[in-house]
Protein backbone atom coordinates (compact mmCIF):
# COMPACT_ATOMS: atom_id res chain seq x y z
CA UNK A 1 0.00 0.00 0.00
CA UNK A 2 1.73 3.37 -0.96
CA UNK A 3 1.28 6.68 1.38
CA UNK A 4 -1.16 7.99 -0.04
CA UNK A 5 -3.79 4.70 -0.06
CA UNK A 6 -2.34 4.54 4.18
CA UNK A 7 -3.44 8.25 4.58
CA UNK A 8 -6.90 7.56 2.78
CA UNK A 9 -7.84 4.82 4.68
CA UNK A 10 -7.04 5.95 7.77
CA UNK A 11 -9.44 8.82 7.06
CA UNK A 12 -12.05 6.28 4.82
CA UNK A 13 -11.57 3.29 5.71
CA UNK A 14 -11.69 2.58 1.93
CA UNK A 15 -9.41 1.17 -0.36
CA UNK A 16 -11.93 1.36 -3.31
CA UNK A 17 -12.67 4.32 -5.03
CA UNK A 18 -15.69 6.10 -4.07
CA UNK A 19 -19.11 3.73 -5.29
CA UNK A 20 -20.33 6.96 -7.64
CA UNK A 21 -17.36 5.92 -9.85
CA UNK A 22 -19.19 4.23 -13.24
CA UNK A 23 -17.12 2.99 -16.27
CA UNK A 24 -17.67 5.99 -18.34
CA UNK A 25 -18.44 4.12 -21.16
CA UNK A 26 -20.05 0.61 -21.14
CA UNK A 27 -17.30 -1.55 -23.12
CA UNK A 28 -19.58 -4.29 -24.57
CA UNK A 29 -20.87 -2.77 -27.22
CA UNK A 30 -17.87 -1.51 -28.71
CA UNK A 31 -16.58 -4.86 -29.07
CA UNK A 32 -15.68 -6.61 -32.21
CA UNK A 33 -16.53 -9.94 -33.49
CA UNK A 34 -14.21 -12.68 -32.75
CA UNK A 35 -14.14 -13.35 -36.19
CA UNK A 36 -13.94 -11.61 -39.21
CA UNK A 37 -17.72 -10.65 -40.08
CA UNK A 38 -18.32 -12.26 -43.65
CA UNK A 39 -21.43 -12.54 -46.08
CA UNK A 40 -19.82 -14.86 -49.05
CA UNK A 41 -19.63 -18.33 -48.64
CA UNK A 42 -22.13 -18.17 -45.94
CA UNK A 43 -26.00 -18.10 -45.93
CA UNK A 44 -26.35 -14.58 -46.22
CA UNK A 45 -25.01 -14.61 -49.63
CA UNK A 46 -28.63 -15.91 -50.87
CA UNK A 47 -29.98 -12.60 -50.08
CA UNK A 48 -27.17 -10.16 -51.08
CA UNK A 49 -28.77 -7.58 -54.00
CA UNK A 50 -28.20 -8.80 -57.07
CA UNK A 51 -27.05 -5.31 -58.49
CA UNK A 52 -24.68 -4.56 -55.86
CA UNK A 53 -22.69 -7.97 -56.80
CA UNK A 54 -22.47 -6.76 -60.43
CA UNK A 55 -21.17 -3.65 -59.37
CA UNK A 56 -18.49 -4.86 -56.70
CA UNK A 57 -17.60 -7.24 -59.60
CA UNK A 58 -16.75 -5.21 -61.90
CA UNK A 59 -15.00 -2.80 -59.93
CA UNK A 60 -13.03 -5.25 -58.26
CA UNK A 61 -11.75 -7.32 -61.68
CA UNK A 62 -10.88 -3.64 -63.27
CA UNK A 63 -9.56 -3.25 -60.29
CA UNK A 64 -7.07 -6.48 -60.24
CA UNK A 65 -6.34 -4.72 -64.04
CA UNK A 66 -5.54 -1.60 -62.77
CA UNK A 67 -3.07 -3.17 -59.98
CA UNK A 68 -1.26 -5.37 -62.70
CA UNK A 69 -1.28 -2.37 -65.16
CA UNK A 70 0.24 -0.11 -62.60
CA UNK A 71 2.88 -2.66 -61.70
CA UNK A 72 3.60 -3.16 -65.23
CA UNK A 73 4.62 0.69 -66.02
CA UNK A 74 6.95 0.75 -62.96
CA UNK A 75 9.26 -2.11 -65.23
CA UNK A 76 9.09 -0.24 -68.03
CA UNK A 77 10.07 3.02 -66.02
CA UNK A 78 6.83 4.72 -66.72
CA UNK A 79 5.78 4.71 -62.58
CA UNK A 80 8.88 5.29 -60.08
CA UNK A 81 6.86 3.22 -57.76
CA UNK A 82 4.04 1.32 -57.09
CA UNK A 83 2.63 -0.31 -53.95
CA UNK A 84 0.09 -2.39 -55.27
CA UNK A 85 -3.35 -3.81 -53.80
CA UNK A 86 -3.41 -7.05 -55.47
CA UNK A 87 -5.34 -9.05 -53.45
CA UNK A 88 -7.09 -5.99 -51.75
CA UNK A 89 -9.24 -4.56 -54.31
CA UNK A 90 -12.28 -5.61 -52.20
CA UNK A 91 -11.20 -3.28 -49.55
CA UNK A 92 -10.19 -0.32 -52.05
CA UNK A 93 -13.38 -0.49 -53.85
CA UNK A 94 -15.95 -0.51 -50.85
CA UNK A 95 -14.35 2.27 -49.47
CA UNK A 96 -14.90 4.25 -52.16
CA UNK A 97 -18.58 3.08 -53.08
CA UNK A 98 -19.70 3.47 -49.31
CA UNK A 99 -19.03 7.19 -49.58
CA UNK A 100 -21.81 9.74 -51.02
CA UNK A 101 -20.42 12.82 -53.51
CA UNK A 102 -19.72 15.58 -50.55
CA UNK A 103 -17.65 13.00 -48.59
CA UNK A 104 -13.48 12.58 -48.14
CA UNK A 105 -10.86 10.05 -48.70
CA UNK A 106 -7.90 10.06 -47.06
CA UNK A 107 -6.08 7.27 -49.06
CA UNK A 108 -2.54 6.38 -47.85
CA UNK A 109 0.41 5.96 -50.50
CA UNK A 110 -1.16 2.34 -50.99
CA UNK A 111 -4.87 3.46 -51.82
CA UNK A 112 -4.71 4.56 -55.52
CA UNK A 113 -7.43 2.06 -56.37
CA UNK A 114 -9.68 4.00 -53.67
CA UNK A 115 -9.45 7.13 -55.54
CA UNK A 116 -9.52 5.94 -58.54
CA UNK A 117 -12.92 3.84 -57.94
CA UNK A 118 -13.94 7.29 -56.50
CA UNK A 119 -13.59 9.06 -59.79
CA UNK A 120 -10.52 10.14 -59.69
CA UNK A 121 -8.79 10.39 -63.18
CA UNK A 122 -6.03 7.55 -62.99
CA UNK A 123 -3.21 9.15 -64.79
CA UNK A 124 -3.82 12.45 -62.26
CA UNK A 125 -4.04 9.81 -59.09
CA UNK A 126 -0.43 8.51 -60.30
CA UNK A 127 1.18 11.63 -60.83
CA UNK A 128 2.92 11.47 -57.71
CA UNK A 129 4.03 7.94 -57.77
CA UNK A 130 5.40 8.32 -60.95
CA UNK A 131 8.02 11.46 -59.25
CA UNK A 132 6.25 14.35 -61.52
CA UNK A 133 4.30 16.87 -59.32
CA UNK A 134 3.47 16.99 -55.78
CA UNK A 135 0.16 14.93 -55.38
CA UNK A 136 -1.19 15.96 -59.15
CA UNK A 137 -4.84 16.33 -58.45
CA UNK A 138 -7.04 19.12 -56.82
CA UNK A 139 -8.44 17.46 -53.79
CA UNK A 140 -10.80 19.29 -53.71
CA UNK A 141 -12.55 18.35 -56.93
CA UNK A 142 -13.31 14.91 -55.98
CA UNK A 143 -12.89 15.52 -52.52
CA UNK A 144 -10.18 13.19 -51.91
CA UNK A 145 -7.02 13.95 -50.34
CA UNK A 146 -2.82 13.79 -51.25
CA UNK A 147 -2.27 10.28 -50.65
CA UNK A 148 -0.40 9.95 -47.88
CA UNK A 149 3.61 8.57 -47.92
CA UNK A 150 4.14 9.44 -44.45
CA UNK A 151 2.26 6.96 -42.24
CA UNK A 152 -0.71 7.91 -40.44
CA UNK A 153 -0.70 11.51 -40.62
CA UNK A 154 -3.85 11.64 -42.48
CA UNK A 155 -5.71 10.11 -40.07
CA UNK A 156 -5.41 13.84 -38.02
CA UNK A 157 -6.08 15.40 -41.01
CA UNK A 158 -9.61 13.46 -41.51
CA UNK A 159 -10.43 14.23 -37.72
CA UNK A 160 -9.67 17.72 -38.29
CA UNK A 161 -11.57 18.38 -41.44
CA UNK A 162 -14.81 16.24 -40.28
CA UNK A 163 -14.99 17.77 -36.94
CA UNK A 164 -14.72 21.40 -38.75
CA UNK A 165 -17.50 20.15 -41.24
CA UNK A 166 -19.84 19.62 -38.24
CA UNK A 167 -18.89 22.83 -36.77
CA UNK A 168 -20.09 24.06 -39.75
CA UNK A 169 -23.16 22.40 -40.06
CA UNK A 170 -22.45 20.83 -43.22
CA UNK A 171 -23.30 17.44 -43.66
CA UNK A 172 -19.75 15.38 -44.40
CA UNK A 173 -18.18 12.08 -43.53
CA UNK A 174 -14.19 11.53 -43.45
CA UNK A 175 -13.29 8.47 -44.42
CA UNK A 176 -9.45 7.54 -43.62
CA UNK A 177 -7.33 4.69 -44.77
CA UNK A 178 -4.25 2.93 -42.79
CA UNK A 179 -2.30 0.03 -43.01
CA UNK A 180 -1.71 -2.02 -39.71
CA UNK A 181 1.99 -0.58 -39.32
CA UNK A 182 0.19 2.89 -39.07
CA UNK A 183 -1.48 1.66 -36.43
CA UNK A 184 1.40 2.45 -34.35
CA UNK A 185 2.79 5.50 -35.02
CA UNK A 186 1.53 8.47 -32.37
CA UNK A 187 -0.87 9.96 -35.14
CA UNK A 188 -3.00 6.72 -35.36
CA UNK A 189 -3.86 7.44 -31.60
CA UNK A 190 -3.98 11.29 -31.27
CA UNK A 191 -6.58 10.68 -34.25
CA UNK A 192 -8.50 8.50 -32.61
CA UNK A 193 -8.72 9.80 -29.67
CA UNK A 194 -9.47 13.33 -30.27
CA UNK A 195 -12.54 11.81 -32.69
CA UNK A 196 -13.84 10.03 -30.16
CA UNK A 197 -13.75 12.72 -27.64
CA UNK A 198 -15.54 15.11 -30.17
CA UNK A 199 -17.55 12.22 -31.84
CA UNK A 200 -16.33 13.69 -34.99
CA UNK A 201 -17.50 11.87 -38.14
CA UNK A 202 -14.88 9.84 -38.99
CA UNK A 203 -14.75 6.47 -40.05
CA UNK A 204 -11.42 4.62 -39.85
CA UNK A 205 -10.04 2.02 -41.95
CA UNK A 206 -7.25 -0.21 -41.27
CA UNK A 207 -6.35 -2.61 -44.10
CA UNK A 208 -4.38 -5.33 -41.92
CA UNK A 209 -2.68 -7.24 -44.96
CA UNK A 210 -0.63 -8.99 -42.70
CA UNK A 211 2.94 -6.96 -43.18
CA UNK A 212 4.08 -3.10 -42.34
CA UNK A 213 6.87 -3.74 -45.55
CA UNK A 214 8.83 -6.78 -43.98
CA UNK A 215 6.98 -6.88 -40.07
CA UNK A 216 4.31 -9.34 -39.76
CA UNK A 217 1.59 -8.09 -37.22
CA UNK A 218 3.02 -10.42 -34.08
CA UNK A 219 6.07 -8.02 -34.39
CA UNK A 220 3.45 -4.92 -34.37
CA UNK A 221 1.26 -5.34 -32.03
CA UNK A 222 0.56 -7.59 -28.86
CA UNK A 223 -3.42 -6.30 -29.14
CA UNK A 224 -6.33 -9.06 -29.45
CA UNK A 225 -6.94 -7.41 -32.87
CA UNK A 226 -6.72 -3.98 -34.26
CA UNK A 227 -10.24 -3.49 -34.37
CA UNK A 228 -9.91 -3.97 -30.17
CA UNK A 229 -7.72 -0.59 -30.12
CA UNK A 230 -11.10 1.19 -30.48
CA UNK A 231 -12.52 0.29 -27.44
CA UNK A 232 -9.77 1.81 -25.41
CA UNK A 233 -10.93 5.22 -27.22
CA UNK A 234 -14.44 4.57 -26.71
CA UNK A 235 -15.69 3.91 -30.19
CA UNK A 236 -17.15 0.74 -31.70
CA UNK A 237 -14.61 -1.94 -33.47
CA UNK A 238 -15.51 -4.09 -36.42
CA UNK A 239 -13.75 -7.22 -37.49
CA UNK A 240 -14.21 -8.19 -40.72
CA UNK A 241 -12.96 -10.07 -43.58
CA UNK A 242 -11.27 -7.52 -46.06
CA UNK A 243 -11.42 -9.64 -48.95
CA UNK A 244 -15.16 -9.86 -48.78
CA UNK A 245 -16.48 -7.05 -51.06
CA UNK A 246 -20.00 -7.35 -49.66
CA UNK A 247 -19.13 -7.74 -45.80
CA UNK A 248 -16.76 -4.44 -46.33
CA UNK A 249 -19.29 -2.62 -48.72
CA UNK A 250 -22.10 -3.52 -45.61
CA UNK A 251 -19.91 -2.84 -42.62
CA UNK A 252 -18.22 0.55 -43.87
CA UNK A 253 -21.91 1.82 -45.53
CA UNK A 254 -22.89 1.27 -41.87
CA UNK A 255 -20.32 2.96 -40.39
CA UNK A 256 -20.15 5.97 -42.39
CA UNK A 257 -24.30 6.61 -41.83
CA UNK A 258 -23.62 6.36 -38.14
CA UNK A 259 -21.36 8.84 -38.26
CA UNK A 260 -23.78 10.73 -40.37
CA UNK A 261 -25.95 10.89 -38.15
CA UNK A 262 -24.31 11.87 -35.07
CA UNK A 263 -23.04 8.25 -34.03
CA UNK A 264 -19.22 9.45 -34.12
CA UNK A 265 -16.07 7.58 -35.26
CA UNK A 266 -15.89 3.80 -35.61
CA UNK A 267 -12.75 1.84 -36.33
CA UNK A 268 -12.84 -1.33 -38.72
CA UNK A 269 -10.07 -3.49 -39.36
CA UNK A 270 -10.50 -5.03 -42.56
CA UNK A 271 -8.28 -8.67 -42.38
CA UNK A 272 -6.61 -9.16 -45.67
CA UNK A 273 -3.21 -9.94 -47.62
CA UNK A 274 -0.99 -8.23 -50.01
CA UNK A 275 -0.63 -10.56 -52.80
CA UNK A 276 2.75 -8.51 -54.16
CA UNK A 277 5.51 -7.31 -52.48
CA UNK A 278 5.16 -4.41 -50.78
CA UNK A 279 6.38 -2.18 -53.76
CA UNK A 280 8.09 -3.12 -56.96
CA UNK A 281 11.22 -2.15 -54.91
CA UNK A 282 10.76 -4.92 -52.49
CA UNK A 283 11.35 -9.09 -52.14
CA UNK A 284 8.60 -10.55 -50.43
CA UNK A 285 10.50 -14.06 -50.81
CA UNK A 286 13.30 -12.55 -48.31
CA UNK A 287 10.03 -12.37 -45.62
CA UNK A 288 7.56 -15.02 -46.12
CA UNK A 289 7.06 -18.10 -47.74
CA UNK A 290 5.36 -19.18 -50.85
CA UNK A 291 2.70 -21.17 -49.30
CA UNK A 292 1.59 -18.91 -46.75
CA UNK A 293 0.93 -16.16 -50.08
CA UNK A 294 -1.06 -19.73 -51.87
CA UNK A 295 -3.23 -20.05 -48.57
CA UNK A 296 -5.06 -16.57 -49.35
CA UNK A 297 -5.16 -17.59 -53.11
CA UNK A 298 -8.31 -19.78 -53.00
CA UNK A 299 -9.66 -16.37 -50.57
CA UNK A 300 -9.05 -14.16 -53.35
CA UNK A 301 -12.01 -11.22 -53.74
CA UNK A 302 -12.49 -11.89 -57.42
CA UNK A 303 -12.95 -15.78 -56.89
CA UNK A 304 -15.28 -15.55 -54.05
CA UNK A 305 -17.47 -12.67 -55.93
CA UNK A 306 -17.68 -15.05 -59.35
CA UNK A 307 -18.76 -17.78 -57.07
CA UNK A 308 -21.46 -16.45 -55.47
CA UNK A 309 -22.44 -14.65 -58.32
CA UNK A 310 -21.87 -18.07 -60.90
CA UNK A 311 -23.88 -20.24 -57.96
CA UNK A 312 -26.70 -17.48 -57.88
CA UNK A 313 -27.20 -17.79 -61.96
CA UNK A 314 -26.58 -13.58 -61.98
CA UNK A 315 -23.34 -13.75 -64.37
CA UNK A 316 -22.80 -16.63 -66.82
CA UNK A 317 -19.30 -16.90 -68.94
CA UNK A 318 -19.60 -14.42 -71.44
CA UNK A 319 -20.93 -11.74 -68.43
CA UNK A 320 -17.82 -11.94 -66.77
CA UNK A 321 -15.64 -11.86 -69.82
CA UNK A 322 -17.41 -8.80 -70.97
CA UNK A 323 -16.31 -7.59 -67.65
CA UNK A 324 -12.90 -8.63 -68.11
CA UNK A 325 -12.90 -6.62 -71.83
CA UNK A 326 -13.63 -3.60 -70.00
CA UNK A 327 -11.22 -3.70 -67.66
CA UNK A 328 -8.91 -4.44 -70.75
CA UNK A 329 -9.90 -1.43 -72.23
CA UNK A 330 -9.16 0.96 -69.32
CA UNK A 331 -5.76 -0.63 -68.83
CA UNK A 332 -4.46 -0.03 -72.85
CA UNK A 333 -5.74 3.29 -71.80
CA UNK A 334 -3.66 3.93 -69.31
CA UNK A 335 -1.16 2.53 -70.99
CA UNK A 336 -1.09 4.82 -73.57
CA UNK A 337 -1.96 7.67 -71.68
CA UNK A 338 0.96 7.14 -69.45
CA UNK A 339 3.44 6.21 -71.97
CA UNK A 340 3.19 9.85 -73.05
CA UNK A 341 6.38 11.73 -71.89
CA UNK A 342 5.09 14.27 -69.40
CA UNK A 343 5.71 18.14 -70.12
CA UNK A 344 7.22 19.34 -66.73
CA UNK A 345 7.86 22.60 -65.50
CA UNK A 346 10.78 22.56 -62.68
CA UNK A 347 9.94 25.42 -61.43
CA UNK A 348 6.30 23.63 -60.11
CA UNK A 349 8.34 22.31 -58.06
CA UNK A 350 7.71 25.47 -55.24
CA UNK A 351 3.95 25.80 -56.26
CA UNK A 352 1.11 24.38 -53.98
CA UNK A 353 3.70 24.32 -51.16
CA UNK A 354 2.32 26.66 -48.85
CA UNK A 355 -0.09 29.39 -49.35
CA UNK A 356 1.94 31.63 -49.31
CA UNK A 357 5.56 30.92 -50.22
CA UNK A 358 8.49 31.19 -47.33
CA UNK A 359 11.39 33.36 -47.90
CA UNK A 360 13.77 30.52 -48.03
CA UNK A 361 11.52 29.08 -51.08
CA UNK A 362 11.41 32.16 -52.52
CA UNK A 363 15.35 32.36 -52.59
CA UNK A 364 15.46 28.60 -53.79
CA UNK A 365 13.18 29.27 -56.58
CA UNK A 366 15.56 32.33 -58.09
CA UNK A 367 18.75 29.68 -57.92
CA UNK A 368 17.13 27.68 -59.72
CA UNK A 369 15.39 29.84 -62.43
CA UNK A 370 19.22 31.77 -62.81
CA UNK A 371 20.26 27.73 -62.99
CA UNK A 372 18.10 26.71 -65.66
CA UNK A 373 18.76 30.18 -67.87
CA UNK A 374 22.68 29.19 -67.58
CA UNK A 375 21.91 25.23 -68.47
CA UNK A 376 19.50 27.19 -71.75
CA UNK A 377 22.03 29.33 -72.82
CA UNK A 378 25.11 27.09 -72.32
CA UNK A 379 22.71 24.87 -74.95
CA UNK A 380 22.05 27.69 -77.15
CA UNK A 381 25.86 28.40 -77.50
CA UNK A 382 26.66 24.79 -77.81
CA UNK A 383 24.61 25.07 -80.88
C1 LIG B 1 6.22 8.15 -40.56
C2 LIG B 1 6.79 7.10 -41.47
N1 LIG B 1 7.66 6.18 -40.97
C3 LIG B 1 8.17 5.23 -41.77
C4 LIG B 1 7.84 5.19 -43.11
C5 LIG B 1 8.45 4.12 -44.00
N2 LIG B 1 7.42 3.15 -44.41
C6 LIG B 1 6.83 3.25 -45.61
S1 LIG B 1 5.68 2.05 -45.83
C7 LIG B 1 5.97 1.38 -44.31
C8 LIG B 1 5.20 0.19 -43.83
C9 LIG B 1 3.77 0.50 -43.57
O1 LIG B 1 3.02 -0.66 -43.39
P1 LIG B 1 1.47 -0.65 -43.22
O2 LIG B 1 1.05 0.51 -42.39
O3 LIG B 1 1.07 -1.98 -42.75
O4 LIG B 1 0.91 -0.35 -44.67
P2 LIG B 1 1.02 -1.24 -46.01
O5 LIG B 1 2.26 -0.77 -46.72
O6 LIG B 1 1.09 -2.66 -45.61
O7 LIG B 1 -0.20 -0.89 -46.77
C10 LIG B 1 6.98 2.08 -43.64
C11 LIG B 1 7.50 1.75 -42.32
C12 LIG B 1 6.94 6.17 -43.59
N3 LIG B 1 6.53 6.18 -44.86
N4 LIG B 1 6.42 7.08 -42.75
MG1 LIG C 1 0.39 -3.59 -43.86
Amino acid sequence: MTVMEQRSTRRTGRTAPPPAWQPRTDPAPLLPDAEPYRVLGTDAAAKADPELLRRLYAEVVRGRRYNAQATALTKQGRLAVYPSTTGQEAAEVAAALALEERDWLFPSYRDTLAAVARGLDPVQALTLLRGDWHTGYDPHEHRVAPLSTPLATQLPHAVGLAHAARLKGDDVVALAMVGDGGTSEGDFHEALNFAAVWQAPVVFLVQNNGYAISVPLAKQTAAPSLAHKAVGYGMPGRLVDGNDAVAMHEVLTEAVTHAREGGGPTLIEAVTYRMDAHTNADDATRYRTDDEVEAWRDHDPVLLLERVLTERGLIDEAGMQAVRDDAETMAAALRERMNADPVLDPMDLFTHVYAEQTSQLREQAEQLRAELEAEAEASEGGR
